[in-house]
């Protein structure tokens, strides 16, 4: 079985970049749901499984398989999500920051980039950071590793993530969440 776990703090702790109820909502409803739908479809599966089931959706008879695609990334993705976050945020060091800067110029020029591509991403979907640095975004609950890549760095720009605060300003959100990004847990995943 697949298993919502808490979140890491207080769901009123990155206020006020992301408040509360949205937190609330986001966490206890719509990343509920998404555990609940993948736990009828796929029941024989755990929580170790779900990565390697993502990655080889081609192996899942054809019926299930974009249920689990939605689902199973959902899951996934804001399992990760709520990691790289943290109160206050936490500090870009040592060899992620040289990476950023040797490959972006600097870190506000990683972030502009980053920025502009979750801004630019059409409906509902993600923008990513892989382990090669590229800047990629998601339709729905894609992920790159579908496309055999790994991710660092992820962010949620479905309206469920921001619309309570940020209504329909999508850039506000984005230039908000920078200040709760948690920098440590995203340069572990490098290793
Ligand atoms: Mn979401």
């Amino acid at each position: 079985m697949f298993s919502l776990s808490d979140l890491p703090y207080a769901a009123n702790s990155l206020e006020p970049h992301i408040d509360a109820q949205t937190m609330e909502i986001h966490h206890g409803k719509h990343h509920a749901t998404y555990v609940k739908n993948l736990n009828e479809v796929l029941p024989d599966k755990e929580e170790k499984d779900l990565e390697d089931v993502l990655r080889h959706l081609d192996k899942l008879p054809e019926e299930i398989r974009t249920k689990v695609r939605n689902n199973g990334g959902g899951h996934f993705n804001h399992s990760l999500f709520w990691q790289m976050m943290t109160p206050g945020g936490s500090k870009l060091e040592g060899q992620l920051l040289d990476a950023i800067n040797s490959k972006f110029g600097s870190v506000e020029g990683f972030q502009e980039k980053f920025s502009a591509g979750g801004i630019g991403r059409f409906g509902s979907g993600w923008i990513w950071l892989t382990g090669e640095l590229e800047i990629i975004d998601t339709p729905n609950q894609d992920n790159p590793i579908l496309d055999g890549k790994n991710v660092i760095l992820g962010l949620d720009v479905w309206e469920h993530a921001y619309y309570l605060r940020y209504q329909n300003r999508r850039a506000d959100y984005i230039a908000a969440w920078w200040n709760v990004v948690n920098w440590k847990f995203v340069a572990s995943r490098l290793d």
